[in-house]
């Protein structure tokens, strides 16, 4: 267990907890950021933001040639990062895309996306984790609710409420084939959940997630107070998200895939410390810990002086 005090409890705790946020959503707030004010308010008080179409038509066609390719790559396919779904031998996820794949590490530090997360953060920023998620028609299962936080914080020992994930959207996401849905302004409040981690419990998460998702009735009451909402939107948008707002998508009966790039961005001065579940770290290809390296930021926007 980690020696920093822990306050965001979960896991090995006896009835689920409700703790209000400690640390900020917008941490820079001199409005002086790389998008509006009003957008950037928008995501402090909504948690998300959706910004359509940041990346041209023939950009995502490069990426999704990409995505191709990687489908045939078998040394990648064998590989621990490459995730199939629960029941079927399609590919769900693959991992660390950020150091593994030329192109995709260029979209990581992509200034249209880290220079908000920069700003957003207000601190050099490192990818926590990095995902292509692929949906596939039919066979693609959902993602049950959750925070991505409460497994960050359990799972991986990061501490504060300090990174946000950029959503890169592949494909159209649409209410067809389980398009995120989020609940506005539930990153304003932390559930701890009930349930010991087993070891290398990731192995089945990434697959369907049990431990470290909340009880339905604290989702009733989220439900309830936030609401739900779609995020819904075309290829080429980047859906900005903060690490604790509730989120979850349905599975892809249609025939579309559902196929989106997925970085985490979190603070360097929030680096992950031992994990508050008491469980061994996660493996590298989930957690950045060892390989730890601030993106490169060319002239940086901070504070002068
Ligand atoms: O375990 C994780 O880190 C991942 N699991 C989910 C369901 N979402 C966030 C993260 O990629
Ligand atoms: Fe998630």
């Amino acid at each position: 267990m980690s020696t920093q005090t822990d306050l965001y409890p979960s896991r090995d705790i006896e009835k689920p907890l409700l703790i209000e946020r400690q640390d900020p959503v917008l941490y820079n707030k001199s409005g002086l950021g790389p998008i509006s004010d009003t957008l950037l308010r928008q995501y402090e008080r909504d948690g998300y933001l959706l910004l359509p179409e940041v990346f041209s038509r023939s950009e995502v066609n490069g990426f999704l040639a990409e995505l191709e390719r990687m489908q045939q790559d078998q040394a990648l396919l064998a590989s621990e990062a490459a995730i199939t779904e629960p029941a079927s031998n399609a590919l769900r996820s693959v991992f660390q895309i950020h150091r593994n794949n030329t192109l995709f590490s260029q979209v990581a530090a992509d200034r249209r996306i880290a220079d908000i997360a920069r700003f957003i953060l207000d601190d050099e920023v490192y990818i926590h984790q990095s995902r292509l998620n692929f949906k596939p028609g039919f066979t693609g299962k959902e993602f049950y609710w959750h925070s991505d936080f409460e497994t960050w914080h359990a799972e991986d020992g990061m501490p504060r409420m300090r990174a946000l994930s950029a959503s890169i959207l592949l494909t159209d996401n649409s209410e067809f084939n389980g398009a995120l849905m989020v609940m506005p302004g539930s990153q304003r409040e932390f559930i701890g959940c009930v349930g010991k981690t087993p070891e290398d419990y990731y192995r089945d998460s990434l697959k369907a997630q049990t431990i470290g998702t909340p009880d339905s009735e604290t989702l009733t009451r989220f439900q309830h107070r936030y609401g739900l909402r779609s995020t819904a939107a075309k290829a080429g948008s980047v859906l900005l998200f903060d690490c604790n707002l509730m989120h979850g998508s349905n599975s892809n009966i249609s025939a579309s895939p559902r196929s989106n790039l997925f970085f985490v961005y979190n603070a360097v001065s929030n680096r992950v410390v031992a994990p508050f579940n008491g469980n061994k770290p996660r493996p590298e290809f989930l957690a950045t810990r060892e390989t730890f390296a601030p993106l490169l930021s060319p002239e940086p926007h901070k504070k002068a002086g």
